[in-house]
Order: structure tokens, then C-alpha cells, then sequence
């Protein structure tokens, strides 16, 4: 199953924190690293009183399942100190979201696939098309024309 994964951090020198969690994304099991989008720099969505953010987004090729590959997903969230808070939106040292897996749709109680906010999210939507301009969401929408009407908001690409 080709998986994209969105990587944020805002915390605990974000660069090196995205930076460590793609290496990590290397070693996944049963799964290939195929690529992974440069690194940008995007204002906080959500509070504002919060560092910005430095994102991207990976694709993988697995053969975990989709819960599998969140367990995983966690188990690196945790080994770089990621704290779950009340507070939605704030900040973190890491976040990993499953953006798409393969072309199906699950919603249950720990997923939501595709990720809900990937339709508005500049720093989800750029990234994507880095790796795959071509790409059809599950609902047959395809990424160019979502990122067409998606404003970037100070997204700054910074580095490959
Ligand atoms: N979960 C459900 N669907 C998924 C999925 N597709 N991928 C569940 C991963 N997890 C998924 O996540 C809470 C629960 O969501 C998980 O236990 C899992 O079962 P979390 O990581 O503990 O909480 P969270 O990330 O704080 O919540 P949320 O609402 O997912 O936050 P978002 O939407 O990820 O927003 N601004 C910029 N510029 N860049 C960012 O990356 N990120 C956030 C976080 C806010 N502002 C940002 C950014
Ligand atoms: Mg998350």
C-alpha cells in the first residue's frame, strides 16, 4: 500500500526533529521509503501563540495495516518526546499524521483516512504535490485542483 505521512514539529529545534523522524520513517517495518518532500516552514494553523512549524510529507510503500502503521507512527511521536496535551492545536515536538493509505477511506476510532484537515491545509497540500502531482484522492478529487484553491499562507520551502 503506498501511505503518505505528514511530519510537524514546532518544538525542540523543529528542523532536526522532522529530520530525525524521516530517517526513522526509513526503518519502518514490512514497509519502503520511496521519498520524502523538502522541508517548509509554515505559520501555526490553530493558536496563534505558538512557533511555527516546520513540515513535510513522506511516502512510504507498506505492508502494515493502517493501525499497525499508526502504532508505529506513535511509537516514534514518543521516542521524540511527544507529550499529548488537552489542548488541540498546540504546540508539539513532533506530530505524524497517515495523510492517505493507498485509496481507501476508514473511519473508526482511531482513524480518520484521509486525514480530515488535509483538504485545507497548506502544509499538507504542497509537500503532496512535491511528491505526486498526478494524485487522485480516494473521492476521485485530484491534489493539483485542492492545491490550486488552497492559499499558501507564508508557506516557504526550505530545503530539499
Ligand atoms: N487519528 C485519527 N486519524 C488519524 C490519522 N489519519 N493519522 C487519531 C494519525 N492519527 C489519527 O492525535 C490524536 C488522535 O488522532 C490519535 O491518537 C489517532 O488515534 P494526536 O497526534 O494525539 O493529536 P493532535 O495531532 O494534537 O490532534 P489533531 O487534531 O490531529 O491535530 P492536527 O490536526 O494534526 O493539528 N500548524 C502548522 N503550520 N503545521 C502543523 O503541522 N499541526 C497541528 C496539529 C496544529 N497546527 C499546525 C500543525
Ligand atoms: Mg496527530
Amino acid at each position: 500500500m503506498i501511505s503518505y505521512i505528514g511530519v510537524g514539529s514546532n518544538q525542540a529545534d523543529p528542523i532536526q526533529q522532522a529530520k530525525l523522524a524521516i530517517e526513522r520513517l526509513h526503518h519502518l517495518p514490512d514497509s519502503v521509503f520511496c521519498n520524502s518532500s523538502s522541508l517548509y516552514h509554515s505559520a501555526p494553523m490553530g493558536p496563534q501563540d505558538q512557533p511555527d512549524y516546520i513540515n513535510a510529507v513522506v511516502k512510504i510503500d507498506t505492508q502494515l495495516t493502517a493501525i499497525e502503521l499508526l502504532d508505529e507512527l506513535q511509537k516514534i511521536e514518543l521516542s521524540q518526546g511527544r507529550v499529548r496535551k488537552e489542548n488541540r492545536w498546540g504546540p508539539r515536538t513532533l506530530d505524524l499524521d497517515i495523510i492517505l493509505y493507498d485509496n481507501k477511506v476508514i473511519n473508526n476510532a482511531r482513524l480518520t483516512i484521509p486525514h480530515y484537515g488535509m483538504h485545507e491545509r497548506e502544509f499538507v497540500l504542497y509537500p503532496l504535490l512535491e511528491l505526486d502531482n498526478e494524485l487522485l484522492l480516494p473521492d476521485g478529487k485530484a491534489l493539483l485542483q485542492l492545491t490550486a484553491h488552497c492559499h499558501k499562507n507564508g508557506l516557504i520551502r526550505i530545503s530539499s
